[in-house]
């Protein structure tokens, strides 16, 4: 049986990292377009640099670990290794904390860095700024970015999770309002004979399209549906 499994900030959001569009959405007290596109970057790389290492600083923190949500995904993956893709819109680490390895992070990484000039991706753990030299190449001041897709960028895997799709038995989609495209419309390319499940707290504008809808937190609904 072929799985295919599409998380967004819903199922981080019981490890303390908060949601986008939630009460405590990120992107309160930020407009978007001026910290997650490449213009907002352009207009104000410190903010958009800032931004980023808040949000750095908090994943790192000693209280954010992988919830009974991520811990049963990576179990399931272990126990279903040759037909599952896990596919996540988030850029945290908990699935990979969590143990997951068939992990396409389709937004980018938060602890990953890229240089702007080379393409060279670094392990990046520390805060970003204009004048953080490149590791290797000194003379590259303020080339390095968050490794991370802004809006109007093309993401990473899609030709690889399109053809997964396609072939999927199984779609389950965890915790994303399905407002983000092209992630949201990955429903859309699963086969007629895939079955389609939506865990999440509420309604999203993508419910229709599923066979199944489980209202719940992640945490509870995810390890009771894959036991
Ligand atoms: C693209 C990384 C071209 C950054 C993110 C105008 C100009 C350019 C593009 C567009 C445009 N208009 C529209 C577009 C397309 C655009 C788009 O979709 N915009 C939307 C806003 C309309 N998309 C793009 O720009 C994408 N690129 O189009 O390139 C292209 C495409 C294809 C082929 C060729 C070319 C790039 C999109 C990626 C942007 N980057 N993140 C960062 O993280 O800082 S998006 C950002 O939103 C995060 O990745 C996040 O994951 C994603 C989606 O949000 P969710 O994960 O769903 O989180 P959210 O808070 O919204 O919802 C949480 C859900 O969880 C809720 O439903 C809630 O009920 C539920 N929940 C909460 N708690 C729990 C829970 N469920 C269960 N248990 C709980 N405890």
């Amino acid at each position: 049986m072929k799985v295919l499994v599409l998380t967004g900030a819903g199922i981080s959001a019981e490890s303390g990292i908060p949601t986008f569009r939630g009460d405590d959405g990120l992107w309160e007290g930020h407009p978007i377009e001026d910290v997650a596109t490449p213009d907002g970057f352009r207009r104000n790389p410190r903010l958009v640099q800032e931004f980023y290492n808040a949000r750095r600083r908090a994943l790192l923190d000693a209280a954010i670990a992988p919830n009974p949500a991520h811990v049963a995904l990576a179990e399931f993956e272990r126990q279903h290794d040759d037909d599952f893709l896990l596919v996540t819109q988030n850029i945290d680490d908990l699935h990979q904390r969590a143990g997951s390895r068939k992990v396409i992070a389709m937004h980018g990484e938060l602890l990953k860095a890229r240089c702007e000039q080379t393409g060279d991706l670094f392990d990046w753990r520390e805060d970003l700024d204009c004048q953080t030299p490149h590791p290797h190449r000194p003379e590259l001041i303020g080339t390095l970015r968050p490794h991370v897709v802004w809006f109007g960028e093309m993401p990473f895997g899609l030709e690889e999770i399109d053809s997964f799709a396609r072939r999927a038995d199984l779609f389950l989609a965890i915790g994303t309002s399905a407002v983000v495209y092209p992630a949201a419309g990955i429903v859309q390319s699963t086969g007629p004979d895939c079955r389609r499940v939506e865990i999440n707290l509420g309604d999203t504008p993508q419910s229709d399209r599923f066979d199944e809808t489980i209202r719940g937190k992640a945490s509870t609904e995810v390890p009771k549906f894959l036991e």
